[in-house]
This record gives structure tokens, C-alpha cells and sequence, in this order.
């Protein structure tokens, strides 16, 4: 856990996930996941833990640069995925494949430590404004600039000049697209407000499709199907999630986190992941966390809270799919 006392650069982290090809090779597989502006590589790992396939979870971090409570905690939770001892956490572990990709904006994190630390965008130049960088989660192809994004090149929620404007979203929607048979959940990490939630971003409106979505994607997992075929009702099925997992979160430290539909438990916004993920690749299960905290320290959080966070979380996760099995 001695990686966890302390932020690390973009570099460190890039390091730390090919390490762990080298070190586990039959249960870690690095994949490049997209590609920035400055014509960086967008790193991510596959975990998996035995032949077979599992349904596949992904694990989004670090879209908004100034975050780093979010790779911090993405990356503490796959080290735990692969070393724990834990039953419960090697349960979860073996039970699913597990995408990683700690740093969906690199370009911006290396920015945040190099010259401005509350830094949030892409850092793409914009025509005609002294501005630069998209919110990166404003640029997805679903329902895009409709709410709570602005077409303004200077304003933080910046949606860009059109749906993946952006080279890390283009490239980021293509490798999800490529692989979107093989995921059953997708979890996105954020900070700061300590919220847990599920799309849909751009409207208050009910989820549709869950049933159907459910039914497609276990057709290939038809040996765990009878635990999720079930799932009925996707709202429902989230908010059942969602209450077990911030209950479990709550217990360690005693963090609380809201839970609800995204649009209504902050605001709405819209061309996030969260709802390009649902909307277009009809996932089943969508989350997004705002990790710590609730403004005190806000995006800069001390590094020793970083374990904690990554503990809470992982309860949470446990509680979470333990709920998503129970429900079947
Ligand atoms: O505004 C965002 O992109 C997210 N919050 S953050 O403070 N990390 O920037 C929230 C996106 C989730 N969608 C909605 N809240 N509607
Ligand atoms: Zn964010």
C-alpha cells in the first residue's frame, strides 16, 4: 500500500500499469485504450483471473484532470483487485473481467502537474479563442449540448464544436465499441460531493431498454445468466445497488454518500460517458462516483486519504454486485 501515501505523476502511474504486466503476466494484459492531442497513449489493463471469460466491468478514471483522488482510488482498487486476500474482495475479483483505465484525459492530468492544478479539460486549442481544452465529459456522441453543457470555448462544461471534437473521446468511443460485448457494468470515477449515480445525465426521464439489454448481453454469458436475467427493472435495479453499496461504503469510515438518477442528484448534463455507455452501448449497469469530499479540502484531498477512499469504495463494490447477484 505504500503506492497509495502519495499522488503520482502521469509518468509514475503509466510505469506502475506496464509493472504490472510484467509482474502478473497470466492475470494482467495492457491495452492501449486511445489517444490524446499531445499524441500521448490513453494506458489501460485488463484483469482476469482465470480461462474462461467473465462478464466485464469497466473502470473509468481521471477524465477530468484535476481530480486525482479518481486514478488515485482507480488504481488502489485494481492492486487490491489482483493482491487481496480478502474473501469477499477475491470473490468479487474472480467473478468478473475487469477493464481499467485510470487516466481517460493524460494530456490534462500531466497539465494539472505541470502548470495549473485545478485544470479540468482536454488541451486542445480552440479556433478563434484564447481558450483551450472540451470538458471531455461533455463531448460524447449521445444527446450531445442539449443540457448543461455550453458552447462557450472558455467555460469549464465546454461540449466542444461537435460530438468527439475530441481525439480522447473518438478514439476512447472506439475501443468501447470494440469491446462492448464483453461488459456487463460500467463504473465512472469523479471527484469531489460523494455521490453515487446512474443515468441518465441529460434528462430527469426513466431509463428504457433494461430488460432487454439484460436479456442480449447474457445470451453469451448464458452460464451466469439466471443471476442477472432477472434485473427487471433498471431504476429500481440501480437504486437497489446504489443503497447496498453507499450502506457498505458508509460502514468503514462513516462517509456518507447520496445516491439517485444523475441529472437529479447534481444537475443535469449532458455527452457524458454515463450516458453515451447506456444511450449507445446499452450497458445494463451504469455508475458514477463523486468520491471525497464535500468541498472541504475539495479536488486538492489530502494523499492520506487516498487508502480510505480506496477502502470505502471497495465495500462499496462488494455490497454493489453482491446486490446485483442477490436480485437475480
Ligand atoms: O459535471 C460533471 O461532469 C460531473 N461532476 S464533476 O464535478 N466531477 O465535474 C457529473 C456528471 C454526471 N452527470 C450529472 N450530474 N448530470
Ligand atoms: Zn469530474
Amino acid at each position: 500500500k505504500e503506492g497509495w501515501t502519495s499522488y503520482h505523476t502521469l509518468e509514475q502511474i503509466n510505469e506502475w500499469m506496464s509493472s504490472l504486466g510484467r509482474q502478473y503476466p497470466e492475470k494482467v494484459e495492457s491495452f492501449e485504450a486511445g489517444r490524446t492531442y499531445e499524441n500521448r497513449t490513453i494506458w489501460g489493463f485488463k484483469l482476469s483471473f482465470g480461462a474462461r471469460p467473465r462478464p466485464g466491468i469497466f473502470i473509468e478514471g481521471g477524465i477530468h484532470a484535476c481530480e486525482w483522488i479518481s486514478p488515485a482510488t482507480v488504481t488502489y482498487l485494481a492492486n487490491e483487485l489482483l493482491t487481496s486476500e480478502d474473501a469477499a474482495v477475491r470473490h468479487l475479483a474472480e467473478s468478473y473481467d475487469w477493464y481499467f483505465v485510470p487516466i481517460f484525459n493524460p494530456d490534462g492530468y500531466a497539465y494539472t502537474h505541470e502548470h495549473d492544478r485545478l485544470w479540468r479539460k482536454t488541451r486542445s486549442p480552440q479556433a478563434n479563442s484564447k481558450c483551450t481544452g472540451v470538458d471531455a465529459n461533455r463531448n460524447w456522441d449521445y444527446k450531445w449540448n442539449v443540457s448543461g453543457a455550453s458552447p462557450e470555448p472558455c467555460s469549464g462544461i465546454y461540449a466542444g464544436t461537435r460530438a468527439f471534437s475530441e481525439i480522447e473521446t473518438l478514439t476512447l468511443s472506439e475501443y468501447l465499441y470494440s469491446v462492448k460485448d464483453k461488459l456487463f457494468a460500467y463504473l465512472a470515477f469523479h471527484s469531489y460531493s460523494q455521490l453515487l449515480m446512474y443515468p441518465y445525465s441529460y434528462t430527469t426521464g426513466n431509463l428504457e431498454n433494461f430488460e432487454e439489454s439484460v436479456r442480449k448481453f447474457f445470451i453469451s454469458y448464458h452460464r451466469v445468466s439466471c443471476l442477472f436475467i432477472n434485473l427487471s427493472f433498471y431504476d429500481l435495479t440501480q437504486r437497489a445497488m446504489s443503497r447496498r453499496a453507499v450502506e457498505a461504503l458508509a460502514q468503514r469510515y462513516g462517509t456518507q454518500f447520496e445516491f439517485g438518477n444523475a441529472a437529479e442528484t447534481i444537475y443535469l448534463a449532458s455527452g457524458c460517458t454515463i450516458d453515451w455507455v447506456k444511450g449507445v452501448l446499452g450497458l445494463p449497469i451504469v455508475f458514477i462516483y463523486e468520491l471525497r469530499d464535500q468541498g472541504n479540502y475539495g479536488f486538492l484531498l489530502p494523499a492520506d486519504q487516498i487508502i480510505p477512499s480506496g477502502q470505502e469504495v471497495m465495500d462499496s463494490l462488494v455490497a454493489m454486485f453482491d446486490e446485483a447477484a442477490r436480485l437475480g
